[in-house]
């Protein structure tokens, strides 16, 4: 039978090369975002590989979230796998001289709407016996770098977040991940640094990962079979050793 996914922050980089992953393979979607625009960019896109619904909505709203979620229609409804993909960096500063906008949008989107979106999914995945969760952390959820500081604390409470959910829903048969990337080229960096030329300087100099390498990752992830969950996945740019260390060739 066919299977159905729903991917936040579908809109873009991450999100958006793992539903032209998914949709390659058949598998039916359900498009998160705010960007109403292009989820239904996405949704013409895709039609002809799979069938695609869209929710447009800010994770950080959760009665927007629940509202969104609850009115899937009955073809929709039953989630067999979730990609808690949304969200971002929101600037990069000594901690001293933090914005506390920035704080905020990190921490309710990065960590409380991934729990809402989540809230809204687990009910019907334990009634059903069957569920896959994949939330994307980051490398910064494994370190914390220079200025760093709340993304990585935000990225380090997925991680908690997804062993939390992997024990309380084991005996439901319900698999959790975590996938975690280094350096991705997507539009994240131009987000974390509202437009600013920096952002371009990122991924110069050595070949980043790409968001379809990404999407690929989860596919695998996603396919393995009933008996084996990939649980905690770290990966690198060939470049890159580690937050800080990262070979470049100018
Ligand atoms: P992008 O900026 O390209 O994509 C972010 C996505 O999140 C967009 O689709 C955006 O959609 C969505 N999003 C952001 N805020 C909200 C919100 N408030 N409500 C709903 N959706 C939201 O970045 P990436 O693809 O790189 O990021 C995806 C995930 O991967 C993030 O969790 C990020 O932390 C993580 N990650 C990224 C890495 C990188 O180097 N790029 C490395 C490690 C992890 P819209 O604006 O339409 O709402
Ligand atoms: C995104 C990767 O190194 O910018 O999570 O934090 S990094």
């Amino acid at each position: 039978m066919k299977k159905t996914a729903l991917i936040t922050g579908a809109t873009s980089g991450i999100g958006r090369a793992t539903a032209h992953e998914f949709a390659k393979h058949g598998i039916q979607l359900v498009l998160c975002g705010r960007r109403q625009e292009r989820l239904k960019t996405i949704q013409k896109a895709l039609k002809k590989q799979t069938e695609v619904y869209t929710l447009n909505f800010d994770v950080r709203d959760k009665n927007e979230t629940f509202k969104a979620i609850e009115s899937l229609p009955e073809d929709f409804k039953n989630i067999d796998i979730l990609i808690n993909n949304a969200g971002n960096a929101h600037g990069l500063d000594p901690i001293q001289s933090g914005n506390i906008e920035d704080w905020d949008a990190m921490m309710d989107i990065n960590v409380k709407g991934l729990l809402y979106v989540s809230k809204a999914i687990i009910p019907k995945m334990i009634e059903r016996k069957t569920g896959h969760i994949i939330n994307i952390g980051s490398s910064a959820g494994k370190e914390v770098y220079p200025k760093g500081n709340v993304y990585c604390a935000s990225k380090h409470a997925v991680l908690a977040i997804t062993e939390g959910m992997r024990i309380d829903l084991n005996e439901y048969g319900i698999k959790v991940c975590a996938i975690n990337p280094g350096l991705v080229e997507t539009e994240f960096s131009q987000v974390r640094f509202k437009g600013d030329a920096m952002a371009e300087n990122v991924y110069k100099g050595y070949k980043a990962l790409q968001p379809q390498d990404i999407a690929e990752i989860i596919y695998f992830t996603i396919t393995r079979p009933p008996h084996v969950n990939i649980a905690d996945l770290l990966v690198f740019p060939t470049a890159q050793a580690s937050s800080t260390i990262i070979k470049k060739e100018f």
